[in-house]
């Protein structure tokens, strides 16, 4: 019996120490990444780099605690943690930091994003769900400090969902019961961003499955702690988040950044705690250092004291684990310092692979474009200046790929004069190249799959005499009840959309009658309300979140612009979030509910898709085609017309609306009025009182402005009409400057026109009070005719003689 105790005592140290030798092995692996990292971006192979020294052992003991399923929302310094976790090879993160295009060689961004960016990749060449309940998972970092928060909440709101709500309990692919923990990443000093305390309070109230550790180093950049957060200490200053024996909250931690002993147990328990009991917890990792500075832009001997520097190498948490592991007998120092540098030549094994691969690529291009250029200059009357420019190509030390195109598109600008005869391999060459450099840096803007909108199959909504006319609302109602009913995956939350069913009652009933996990009220927090909706959508789930009026959308427009627009771009297509973010804007009442910022919107949402329906019809069209494709989209309705009677058609939920298709609401022959949104009445109120003197209008509504007129409807019209003027709601030089771009630069109509193709738009100045407010600053129905009566004019001063 005390034999086989003995065994058992035995069989466990022998467990603890391999796994001890094995974290050593991670922590020094992932500290000679950085140190070599860093020396390459200051050789000038790689452009900048920003490394995760200093943060080694807190990661390998939430890699420990991270389960399948699960998903990291972090940001830069995670390396150790995805190393640990088997998601990120030595090789893959240097690829990264050399910028390498293919996204084997770097599955997080292919080359797309500077080095510690990480993620993992969601989702089959085809755009199809990977089972994430078989793998570990990262959401895809962004830079923006802090912003990693808000789609956190959402990553852990979606076990509350997929644990609360029963039509969710076959997706097998996406939770197992809800038992996936959120785990989050933070720098100390990027816990001053109000998007931090936003999603805490919110992770609070939800009481969502979410773990978030801030890695705190006692600097943000050059500036000390003392300068960031009161009493200098996070996890003081939100102690009243601590949950007490009467009331939820968090549950707080803290511990010390090179405790070997004490990080596992922080985060074995705080894994715990949160997978079983759905139980928020902060976990605030103090004394961490950073020994090589905040990134490779500068030195941190230029900001912190002697004293901290030496503090900082005597308390580095590899020497702390050196030390503990010699102490506790699991090793010598010599096995260390053998593990080290067998470890080092690993590194530098992996690094070197990964440097031959990037630049081996490179490699070829220019040899190719070298041949081809020298094999040029022989046929060409420029040979000289060919050969000139392939000598000082071949002379570049560490050449990329701008050296070899930039090369030869001087060439052939050079041999502009000569026949295709002379230039066509070289010529030849070159667009084949680009087009594999449009896949490299300029694909995936959108899907690129069968989930695309563009593949969504029309059906037009079937209306017929005994519809029933009712209030716009009531359509929304309509499909909304549809939705719920068919989808099990569409859930919706907002600012008062739950018990009333959204300030202007479109889901109204609806929660009584499909339940308190499909439609929700959440607190007034636009940020959050969108990363909740981001993080669930990464999760498979079909979120629509509701932000209560479009001039709110400034809330959350940089987590839109920032996070949910590039998601697909930044990751080559390796994740997606189809989340739908519905809200309702133009002509209402005063500053803050009359907004149209549509120049904002479009210049900042460039891979989201945006909608901008005339009527309650055609919005849920849209929704239902959205939710047929996996893009993520803005859907603005229109406020004045939720009352407004319509038709409900009889095929709700299955008519669907294409997305880039413009509607000519009202043939013409003069004049080709484009708009959207509430604008479209306005403007066919004019058009009818312009009938009435004679001038015909073409009315198109747009309905979508990303994508834009993919058809070339607005061309073919001013084909017809030669002239056009373009009309909306927002500032002058907002959305309709970027329509007049769009037709101008894509549909080749300048040979049409016969007048100066014009824009109407609202005053510069946000919509004054009350309806004559409206009236003088946004375009009115006279607005409208005298702008189209001025360019009559213009074109027949005799027939149209001055107002
Ligand atoms: C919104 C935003 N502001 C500024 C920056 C520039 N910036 C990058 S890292 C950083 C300091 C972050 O410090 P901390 O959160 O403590 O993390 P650490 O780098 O120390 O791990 C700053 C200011 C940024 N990336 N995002």
């Amino acid at each position: 019996m005390a034999g086989k105790i003995q065994d058992q005592v035995q069989q466990a140290s022998t467990i603890q120490r391999n796994q001890v030798l094995e974290d050593f092995r991670w922590a020094v692996t992932s500290r000679h990444a950085s140190l070599m990292g860093r020396k390459e971006v200051f050789m000038g192979k790689a452009k900048f780099g920003i490394f995760g020294d200093g943060k080694e052992l807190a990661q390998i003991a939430m890699a420990r605690a991270f389960q399948k399923g699960d998903f990291r929302a972090g940001y830069y310094r995670d390396q150790t943690f995805m190393m640990a976790l088997g998601e990120l090879t030595v090789q893959q993160y240097f690829a990264q930091l050399y910028a390498h295009t293919n996204a084997e060689a770097d599955p997080a961004s292919a080359g797309r994003l500077m080095n510690g960016h990480f993620a993992t990749r969601s989702l089959n060449e085809d755009g199809t769900w990977k089972s994430l309940t078989a793998q570990y998972n990262s959401a895809a970092d962004i830079s923006p400090t802090a912003a990693q928060m808000p789609k956190l909440l959402g990553l852990a709101f979606a076990s509350k969902l997929y644990r609360n709500n029963k039509g969710l309990k076959d997706l097998t692919d996406f939770s197992v019961h809800g038992n996936e923990v959120a785990w989050g990443t933070i720098g100390n000093a990027s816990t001053s961003e109000g998007m931090f305390f936003e999603t805490l309070n919110a992770a609070g109230v939800l009481q969502v499955p979410m773990v978030v550790a801030v890695w705190d180093d006692g600097f943000g950049i050059s500036v000390p702690q003392e300068f960031h957060t009161t009493k200098g200490s996070i996890s003081e200053a939100l102690l009243g988040l601590q949950r007490t024996d009467t009331e939820k909250g968090f549950e707080i931690l803290r511990v010390k950044g090179w405790d070997y002993e004490a990080l596992n147990e922080a985060f074995t328990s705080a894994g715990r705690l949160a997978r079983e009991e759905h139980v928020p917890v902060l976990l605030h990792v103090e004394e961490m250092t950073q020994p090589q500075g905040h990134s490779t832009s500068g030195s941190h001997e230029r900001y912190k004291s002697k004293e901290r520097l030496q503090w900082e190498k005597d308390w580095d948490c590899i020497l702390k684990f050196r030390e503990y592991i010699i102490s506790s007998g699991f090793a010598t120092a010599d096995l260390l310092d053998e593990i080290e540098s067998e470890v080092k030549g690993e590194v530098k094994r992996q690094k070197d692979a990964a440097w031959n691969e990037f630049n081996g690529e490179i490699k070829v291009e220019l040899e190719e474009a070298l041949a081809l250029i020298r094999f040029t200059a022989e046929k060409s009357s420029r040979k000289i200046a060919l050969l000139q420019l392939a000598d000082e190509l071949k002379k570049t030390i560490n050449p990329i790929r701008k050296d070899v195109v930039s090369t030869v598109r001087k060439c052939l600008f050079l041999l502009r004069t000569e026949g295709d005869e002379i230039k066509k391999e070289l010529a030849n060459w070159y667009n084949q190249l680009q087009e594999k450099n449009q896949d490299r840096y300029n694909s995936h803007l959108y899907s690129q799959t069968e989930y695309s909108v563009d593949r969504c199959k029309v059906i037009p909504a079937q209306v017929t005499e005994d519809s029933l006319l009712v209030d716009g609302r009531e359509i929304l109602q309509a499909f909304f009840d549809y939705t719920l009913e068919h989808n099990p995956r569409f859930f919706a939350l907002g600012e008062d959309v739950g018990k009333i069913g959204d300030v202007n009652q479109a889901f109204a009933g609806l929660q009584a009658k499909h339940g308190d996990w499909r439609v929700m009220d959440t607190s007034i927090r636009e940020c959050t309300i969108i990363g909740q909706g981001i993080g669930a959508a990464l999760r498979g789930l079909r979120p629509m979140v509701e932000i209560q009026y479009l001039d709110y959308l400034l809330y959350g427009i940089q987590l839109l612009s920032d996070d949910l627009a590039t998601l697909t771009y930044r990751t080559k297509g390796g994740q997606k979030a189809p989340l739908i973010v519905r809200t309702r804007g133009h002509r209402l009442e005063g500053v803050w509910h009359s907004g149209s910022p549509m120049g904002m919107i479009l210049s900042t949402l460039r891979g989201m898709i945006v909608c901008v329906p005339r009527n309650m019809t055609q919005a849920a069209g849209m929704y239902t085609t959205l939710l047929q494709s996996d893009e993520p989209a803005l859907v603005i309705e229109c406020l004045n017309g939720y009352r407004l009677k319509e038709q409900l058609p009889h095929n709700m939920g299955e008519y669907t609306v294409p997305m880039g298709v413009p509607e000519v609401l009202r043939e013409g022959k003069d004049l080709t009025v484009v708009t959207y949104g509430s604008m479209c009445r306005i403007v066919l109120d004019a058009a009818a009182e312009l009938a009435e003197i004679g001038v015909s209008l073409e009315v198109i509504d747009v309905q979508t402005l990303l994508p834009f007129d993919t058809h070339g409807v607005i061309g073919q019209s001013i084909q017809k009409t030669n002239r056009v003027l373009f009309a909306d709601e927002d500032v002058p030089g907002g959305g309709t400057a970027y329509m007049l771009q769009q037709v101008l630069d894509h549909q080749g109509v300048y040979a049409y026109l016969d007048a100066a193709p014009q824009t109407l738009a609202a005053q510069a100045h946000r919509p004054a009070y009350s309806t004559d407010g409206d009236y003088f600053s946004k375009p009115s129905v006279e607005d409208v005719v005298e702008k189209v009566y001025q360019i009559m004019h213009e074109s027949n001063p005799k027939k149209y003689p001055a107002i």
